[in-house]
């Protein structure tokens, strides 16, 4: 029997420890480093958050698997395997801008079982475990109504390589006259959560690494949205997409269209 109660237990317990370290933190002095290019950066804070998470994780579950961002990769036995980002959308941490959070998702032989997403400036925890449903803050929520494809509100990201960035920001410009609108906030954890509560309609990405939307993928399908990659199968680093319903066929198609998933 899956301990899902005791999973969604250690992960809020862990994301709220580490939402409390980020509000300490931030606007502090930070050393920041850049990681793969100019626009990859890393702080200290990302380090001892991680710390936190995992000396967390093993107090009560020893024998679990641990993939975090910043270096930790524990082979476990128990068949659980944590997914974790200390923070997502550390550009936005490191200006004090909003829109960064902790992700940290839990898995069963490579199954998604919780996810919980931290959000310090907003004051909002995000959690989902397999069928039971999403929350913010504790209250159930859901994916938007919206129906009409030409009002959709979407969510996206740019990665780090600036030959990547050029073809993601000219797939946005090609996107743009279809659709409502577009929103830029840098955490793909904070994107997935926004499409789970109706605050964007849909969320598309390439190029994530499986830390930046494990948590976000499983509490957007808890609340109803299409989670995916262009073509139906699962999220990956090819492609994430998420959108309610109602608008999900017209925006694959879209993106279809402009071979998204290529870039
Ligand atoms: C971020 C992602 C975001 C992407 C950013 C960055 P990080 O992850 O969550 O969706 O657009 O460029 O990759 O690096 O802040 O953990």
């Amino acid at each position: 029997m899956l301990p899902t109660a005791e999973l969604l237990e250690v992960a809020t317990d862990a994301a709220a420890l580490t939402v409390d370290l980020l509000l300490e933190r931030i606007g502090s002095d930070l050393s920041v480093v850049e990681k793969s290019t100019s626009t990859d950066l890393v702080t200290q804070v990302d380090r001892e958050a991680e710390r936190l998470i995992v000396d967390r994780i093993t107090a009560s579950r020893p024998d679990d698997g641990i993939i975090a961002e910043e270096g930790t990769n524990v082979e476990g036995s128990s068949g659980v395997t944590w997914i974790i980002d200390p923070i997502d959308g550390t550009t936005n941490f490191v200006y004090g801008h909003p829109g960064f959070g902790v992700s940290i998702a839990a898995e069963f032989h490579g199954e998604p079982v919780v996810g919980v997403v931290g959000d310090p400036l907003n004051g909002e925890t995000f959690t989902a475990s397999r069928g039971g449903g999403a929350y913010r803050n504790g209250k159930p929520i859901a994916v938007s109504a919206t129906t009409d494809p030409n009002r959709m509100l979407v969510a996206t990201g740019f990665g780090y390589e600036p030959e990547r960035r050029r073809a993601q920001g000219e797939l946005v410009a090609r996107l743009l006259a279809d659709i409502g609108d577009i929103r830029r906030m840098g955490s793909a954890a904070v994107d997935l959560c926004s499409v789970a509560c109706g605050r964007v309609d849909a969320y598309f990405e390439s190029g994530l690494n499986r830390w930046d939307f494990a948590a976000g993928a499983i509490i957007a399908a808890e609340a109803g949205a299409v989670v995916s990659d262009l073509h139906g199968g699962e999220p990956s680093r090819a492609f994430v997409f998420a959108a309610s319903p109602a608008v999900a066929p017209a925006l694959r198609d879209l993106l279809r269209h402009l071979d998204a998933d290529q870039i």
